[in-house]
């Protein structure tokens, strides 16, 4: 396949440890993933789904401990302990080299060992990157070739280079006492061990395009980002590009393939996605910011995900998808999960692949789901109605907006701008969000969670945090404008006050108006809020208190969550940029 000296070397030294029965290069051909997912089906792996209804779709179920990312065994391996910083788990390279190594040996005994070549970002971009996972999984490797660009063209445009990562994966015994996610990025490396789950062995994704790739955007001068990038297309035809980043299961998937209001479609609005959770973004020639979305699929959250709810999201899923973890309905070998429909399926299988009983379906006790609540679909971009025209594109495209946001209860309003590059920055590494099923332990409780990166930053948390204050020294006045929104305010029934979904398309019109200077705003402490008749509510059953409501700042609340930010940014001691301290004090000045 290839004469890589760099490349020849490594699978090498991983074959010799690993031992395998049988070595097989992956080259994304039609042919080698029908004999794939025979295999699978064969062994049980894969479940094949009603090829009428969802022609090349299967099922997969992970092991019972193995469904979401696993943060507390997840480590930046790097020389200085510093490096890794405050927020993140670290172990020293060597260590942990030989820990994984010994764990690894042989653990292919009998088995395949896959090489699977993939090119992060349209193959041959310059804003893209390759990669080669090691893995002997096919659940793994037949959704690599869904997530990234998997083709022989990966290793031609390599050539000898030694810029690409190396991604080694075995799934050993599924053992959450060995489980380990390792990222090396002074090695360009990740080792994942113990797991069969998504975001943990899936190592283009969080591993590779957010923590290695973080590392390199903070040594090369550009970002790797926690982001969706959507194109807002008005009547005029003229499309405005923005990139948000939410914490996991916070909406990035469902804001990134919004369908609007229908009076806003008849008027000629349009959303069409780019990309759903990554973003890499670098200073065009022009001087503003272009971002690309390196994968080549979508890795969604499946409850929820309904017709109304996220109708783009479910078509993509009507071909050539593997579920993982959802139910399986018996009747016609379909899926289904909570929130799809509320026809509860009377003779199913739920996630673990028991009998579900829909008598004792209760919606607040997650034991009782029938689909897992992280439970999820890789559904291929191109399967998208509302794909954008630019997504394979190498070039990126301009954005002209950053959002940062989260789910907070009281706190946060519906939307705010903030009053700088700076601001914008001191939102970003102050954002909080309630925690959710996408990672492994307790849900609901709020947590700093800076830029949405805390579990993805692949070095210390400060020197990103300068990184992004010295990315704005470079735009200067072409800078995104930065705002933070929050679909998520509750009554005090604990109902969302906000419709959300394709209403955020509301906002979303304030936020272009104001990057353009045609939207009036308010200045308040923390930012500039709209003008509550600024924010369209026609057709909408909610009246102007409401959201005046949902618009304010509270100062007791504000007081107190200054209080926290101040305590996060202890964690940080003198490493903090000063510029964000100034911001704090201001704030806390503004706030009196
Ligand atoms: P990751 O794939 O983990 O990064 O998640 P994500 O950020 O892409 O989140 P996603 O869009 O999949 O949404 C997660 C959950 O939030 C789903 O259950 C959605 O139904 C819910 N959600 C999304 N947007 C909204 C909204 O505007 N309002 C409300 N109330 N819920 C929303
Ligand atoms: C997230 O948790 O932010 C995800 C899913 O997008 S995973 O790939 O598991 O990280
Ligand atoms: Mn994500």
């Amino acid at each position: 396949m290839t004469n890589n000296k760099t490349v020849l070397k490594w699978i090498d030294e991983i074959k010799n440890l690993v031992n395998p029965n049988e070595v097989v290069w992956i080259d994304g051909s039609k042919e080698q993933i029908e004999d794939l997912r025979k295999q699978a089906v064969a062994t049980g792996e894969l479940f094949k789904l009603n090829q009428e209804l969802l022609p090349d779709c299967y099922l997969h179920r992970t092991k019972e401990n193995d469904v979401a990312r696993v943060e507390d065994r997840t480590f930046i391996c790097t020389t200085d302990k510093e490096d890794a910083g405050p927020t993140n788990n670290w172990y020293d390279p060597k260590e942990m080299y030989t820990k994984l190594y010994d764990i690894a040996r042989n653990s292919y005994t009998g088995k395949t060992m896959y090489i699977i070549p993939f090119s992060m970002g349209p193959i041959g971009s310059p804003l893209a990157k390759i990669g080669i996972e090691i893995t002997d999984s096919i659940y793994v490797v037949l959704n690599m070739v869904i997530m990234t660009r998997v083709d022989k063209k990966v290793l031609e445009v390599l050539g000898d280079s030694n810029d690409w990562v190396r991604c080694f994966h075995s799934r050993c015994d599924i053992d959450p006492e060995k489980r380990y996610i390792c990222q090396f990025p002074e090695d360009n490396t990740i080792i994942s061990v113990n797991s069969g789950y998504g975001g943990n062995v899936l190592l283009g994704k969080k591993c590779f395009a957010l923590r290695i790739a973080s590392y390199q955007g903070w040594k090369e001068g550009w970002m790797a980002e926690h982001m969706l990038i959507l194109g807002l297309e008005n009547p005029k035809g003229e499309v405005k590009y923005v990139a948000a980043a939410f914490p996991s299961a916070c909406g990035k998937t469902n804001l990134a393939m919004l369908i609007p209001p229908e009076y806003l479609r008849e008027k000629g609005y349009k959303i069409w996605t780019v990309g759903d959770d990554i973003s890499w973004m670098r200073i065009g020639e022009d001087g503003r910011l272009y971002a690309i979305n390196p994968e080549n699929g979508f890795f969604g959250v499946a409850p929820g995900t309904n017709e109304k709810s996220n109708f783009n999201a479910l078509e993509s899923t009507k071909k050539g998808t593997i579920f993982t973890n959802v139910a399986l309905d018996l009747n016609d070998n379909t899926v289904w999960w909570e929130g799809l429909n509320k026809n509860l399926p009377e003779n199913a299988l739920d996630w673990k692949g028991n009998k579900w009983d829909p008598s004792k379906f209760d919606k607040t006790d997650k034991s009782t789901c029938a689909a897992h609540p992280n439970s999820r679909f890789t559904a291929p971009a191109a399967n998208c109605p509302c794909i954008s025209s630019e997504f394979d594109k190498g070039a990126g495209v301009p954005i002209s907006a950053i959002i940062f946001g989260g789910r907070r209860a009281k706190c946060a309003p519906l939307v705010y701008q903030s009053k700088s590059w700076e601001n914008g920055v001191f939102i970003g590494s102050a954002m909080a969000s309630e925690t959710t099923a996408a990672a492994a332990g307790a849900v609901g409780v709020v947590r700093r969670d800076p830029m949405a990166m805390l579990p993805f930053c692949g070095y210390h948390m400060a020197d990103y945090f300068q990184h992004w204050l010295d990315m704005g020294k470079k735009l200067g006045d072409k800078a995104p404008k930065i705002f933070n929104v929050n679909w998520f305010r509750t009554d005090d029934e604990g109902n969302f006050i906000w419709p959300g979904f394709g209403d955020n398309m509301r906002v979303l019109n304030w936020i272009i108006d104001r990057c353009e200077g045609k939207a009036d705003a308010t200045e308040t402490a923390i930012g500039y809020i709209p003008k509550p008749e600024d924010i369209d509510l026609t057709n909408l059953d909610m009246d102007i208190e409401t959201l005046k409501d949902i618009l304010t700042v509270d100062k007791d609340v504000w007081e107190k969550e200054v209080e926290e930010i101040e305590k996060h940014y202890e964690k940080f001691g003198d490493k903090l940029p000063a510029e964000l301290r100034n911001q704090l004090e201001t704030l806390k000045n503004n706030l009196k």
